[in-house]
């Protein structure tokens, strides 16, 4: 009988994604294309649904591979947990959001845990990917694994690899990204750069769950500081009279020592506004308050506020108000060239327009619709720029005319520098 590293160095080794968005998706195709039998396994019914059909709803999965993928019998998509007996390596790709009380809310990996351990077979490799704050692969998987009678090293091998996905970047994608991969053994470690190493190029071995849990939080908030610096960067440049995007372009120039991020209406998804709380929220447990991570959070969060103020100067400075204005927001997702909604500043400035009274619309080709309080917003078609009192650009999407966009309108708030090529700039103000 092969080993386990035989058996996943042979891609003999059945492969099991348990959670199928915008992570595990994309990593059971991938796993699949590379010449494994691929379980995938979503509590949602409709998910799995669209999947047998070869329909997907990841912006990264195309529907012609995912469909060869399925009828070929490489992936195969269920609800039903049971099927796990068959898998020899499990990946856990769940979301890891935050409670309404801003603490980690980690329901979704106790649950995919709970749901898994009924059918867990002893051998068997166990990966998290979800990004949540050190100590938690330890603390939700490998005590309780233990505890129902499971020994570490012997009976089934844990590490944790940070999931780096990237939604609607072009270059960067699940099969070309190197990869972290930390195990609670030496041998757990082996296992899971056997497994990632058979689709992955470049995997990163580290010393433990801890530290790579730890890397991907840094990587993350690294980021959401970053942002925060260059939001209170704009917000200064404005007190001062200089026009930051220049600042930026000109500081870019270094070529080395200096990494250029963006202003913008404040930041959305499901990893940069939220993984960084959980590392402060960990750090706080341990009486120890993370500062620049609090910082940056409220920076980033009144950046939808400073938006809206910046709106209403604009309309003021051309005698009108917010209120009774019709006003058109471009771009609701929230960021460039993709369909996600999730914790997206436009949502904020949406709302607080509503409130003030605005006659407000929406123009987005990735978003038909989205609720709001108890109604369903839907998207302008194909607006007539000219006839709002204000343009107000929150989602930089590369399907937008600038040119023709700015020729008609009246008044542009940009917030994302995004009609930076516009010539005529009259009626152009930006963050
Ligand atoms: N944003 C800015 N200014 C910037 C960069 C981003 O305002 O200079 C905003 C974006 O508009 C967006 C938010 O921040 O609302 C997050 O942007 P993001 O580019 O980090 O996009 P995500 O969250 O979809 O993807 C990120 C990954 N992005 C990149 O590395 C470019 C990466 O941080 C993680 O691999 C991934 O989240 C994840 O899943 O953790």
């Amino acid at each position: 009988m092969k080993s386990l590293k035989e058996r996943i160095v042979a891609r003999e080794a059945t492969v099991a994604v348990v959670g199928l968005g915008y992570v595990g998706l994309p990593l059971a195709c991938a796993f699949a294309t590379k010449g494994y039998k691929v379980i995938g396994v979503d509590l949602s019914e409709k998910k799995v649904e669209s999947l047998k059909k070869g329909e997907s709803y990841i912006i990264d999965v195309k529907s012609e591979m995912l469909k060869a993928l399925v009828d070929s019998g490489a992936f195969a998509p269920t609800t039903d947990f049971s099927a796990l007996r068959n898998a020899d390596c499990i990946s856990i790709c769940v979301p890891t959001p935050l409670a309404k009380t801003g603490e980690p809310d980690v329901s979704y990996m106790i649950n995919a845990r709970d749901y898994i351990l009924p059918h867990l077979q002893k051998g068997t490799l166990f990966v998290l990917e979800s990004t949540t704050y050190p100590g938690s692969t330890k603390e939700l998987m490998i005590k309780p694994l233990q505890k129902a009678g499971f020994e570490l090293g012997k009976d089934v091998f844990v590490a944790f690899s940070p999931e780096r996905v990237d939604p609607g970047n072009p270059k960067y994608n699940t099969l070309n990204t190197p990869k972290v991969v930390g195990g609670a053994t030496k041998e757990c470690t082996e296992l899971a750069v056997a497994l990632y190493s058979s689709i992955i190029p470049l995997i990163v071995p580290v010393s433990s769950c801890e530290a790579a849990e730890m890397a991907k939080l840094l990587e993350n908030t690294f980021r959401s500081i970053n942002i925060g610096l260059v939001n209170e960067i704009a917000i200064m440049c404005r007190y001062l009279g200089i026009d930051v995007w220049e600042v930026i372009k000109a500081a870019s120039s270094k070529p080395f020592g200096f990494m250029p991020f963006y202003p913008g209406p404040g930041i959305g998804g499901h990893c940069i506004p939220i993984d960084p709380l959980y590392l402060s929220w960990k750090l706080r447990t341990l009486h120890y308050k993370a500062r620049f991570i609090e910082l940056a959070d409220d920076i980033n969060s009144a950046m939808p506020d400073y938006v809206v103020n910046l709106i209403g100067e604009a309309l003021n400075d051309h005698r009108k108000s917010i209120k009774g204005s019709k006003l058109l927001l471009l771009g609701m997702a929230y960021k460039k060239d993709i369909d996600d909604l999730r914790e997206s500043p436009s949502l904020l400035v949406y709302d607080r327009l509503r409130q003030k009274g605005a006659d407000l619309y929406y123009y987005d080709p990735f978003i038909k619709s989205f609720r709001y309080n108890d109604e369903t917003v839907t998207g302008v078609k194909d607006p007539d720029f000219g006839s709002y009192d204000c343009l107000v650009i929150l989602t930089d999407h590369s399907c937008f005319d600038y040119d023709k966009i700015s020729k008609s309108a009246k008044l542009i708030v940009d917030t994302r520098n995004a009609a930076k090529n516009v010539k005529e700039r009259g009626n152009i103000v930006t963050l």
